[in-house]
């Protein structure tokens, strides 16, 4: 259940509460794709860096370890060792980015698994029920995620069949969730919103998927080939017509001027590879900017990634260190700089939710959206 605390313009501050826990919002959900974050961090790390929410693959746990293994060894909450909320993304991003030979028809989508090759079919019952035997507290919906720019014509049937699909994911799960051995019985559906670049195809597919009422709605095919003014367009646009009353996700979003840009057009929750996959090729996040620990400058510096950061990497270990196990290539190198860049993203949502708090959002936006994502 959302409840909305405070407004600033359109910047929301709220909370969500779950059976796994609540949810302040705005919030960033950490990415778990295979059930780890990657970069050696597991579930005892994550309370360390902040994390509220975690985000795992439906399409990646299905075909390893495969669903149903997962369900016997008791859900995912059980098998990674994290109690707090979770989130599964449907498959629906992933078959259409990640999969090869895909082919798209009402029924669902097949395609080959991108580890072996074998072929596979996933609709909106298969995707139900993989996140059912996965027992999250989120299950989105299967939806088709078009790489921009889509033709018009494509993009106006993609979505009319999204909004299908939607009503047979909120049948199948409705019922997955009334069997006696469903491992999260109040296991909830969020829809999503697409409709590409295209003003009336979106807020058309908005109205229609309020319609069912849904405990959360994601913002869904952004970030995925148009400019970033055209994504804050499209949000812009879409605001009067999502729910005020229900939590409001943008998937795969972004930089931290990208969250800033989010919160202030009213969205309440992001997640992204970003601060994970950065950390890997050496991409510090500060307030300051991205600081690139691979250059050579950094050989002799005995400073903290950041200064002043509570973060279990800057309270012990330098920047001259970091830099030496990054080159190195030794695992620690990544792990330190991956706790430091969650930490981070986790605590700079903390920050524009105690700014919202105080009612100095707009003040916080003016002070940090040209600094945070620069390189330094
Ligand atoms: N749909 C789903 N997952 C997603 C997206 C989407 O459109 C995006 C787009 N940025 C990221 N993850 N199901
Ligand atoms: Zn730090």
């Amino acid at each position: 259940m959302y409840t909305l605390l405070k407004q600033e313009g359109l910047a929301r501050r709220g909370t969500f509460q779950t059976p796994h826990g609540t949810v302040q919002m705005p919030a960033f959900m950490n990415v778990a794709t295979a059930g780890a974050i990657k970069g050696a961090v597991s579930a005892l790390d994550l309370k360390a860096v902040h994390c509220q929410v975690q985000l795992c693959n439906t399409y990646h746990l299905h075909l390893r370890p495969g669903d149903e293994q997962v369900y016997q060894l008791g859900g995912l909450q059980r098998f990674t060792r994290w109690d707090g909320p979770i989130l599964t993304d449907s498959g629906g991003f992933q078959v259409f980015s990640l999969a090869k030979l895909r082919n798209i028809t009402e029924e669902g989508v097949t395609f080959a698994s991108h580890i072996d090759g074998h072929k596979i079919f996933m609709g909106p019952e298969e995707s139900m029920r993989i996140q059912s035997h996965l027992g999250s507290t989120i299950a989105m919906a299967f939806d088709e995620c078009m790489q921009n720019p889509a033709e018009y014509d494509y993009a106006k049937h993609s979505v009319e069949r999204t909004t299908r699909w939607l009503h047979r994911c909120k049948a199948e799960l409705t019922q997955l969730n009334a069997q006696p051995d469903t491992i999260n019985p109040q296991q909830m559906l969020w829809g999503i919103n697409q409709g590409s670049v295209y003003d009336d195809l979106r807020v058309e597919h908005m109205k229609q998927i309020a319609e069912l009422d849904l405990p959360g709605y994601a913002i869904g095919g952004l970030a995925v080939g148009e400019s970033a003014d055209i994504m804050y367009h499209i949000l812009e646009v879409l605001n009067p017509y999502m729910p005020k009353d229900k939590p409001r996700y943008l998937m795969g979003v972004g930089t931290p001027a990208n969250i800033l840009e989010g919160v202030r057009r009213g969205v309440d929750i992001f997640d992204c590879v970003m601060p994970t996959r950065n950390a890997r090729h050496g991409h510090a996040f500060t307030m300051e900017g991205v600081r690139n620990l691979m250059n050579a400058k950094y050989a002799l510096d005995q400073n903290p990634l950041e200064e002043g950061c509570q973060c279990p990497t800057c309270q012990h270990f330098t920047r001259a260190y970091i830099h030496h196990l990054l080159k190195a290539r030794e695992m620690l190198g990544m792990r330190l700089m991956v706790l430091h860049n969650l930490y981070f993203y986790n605590t700079f949502m903390e920050k524009i939710r105690a700014a919202l708090d105080a009612g100095n959002f707009d003040e916080f936006y003016r002070s940090h959206i040209d600094s945070v994502s620069r390189r330094i």
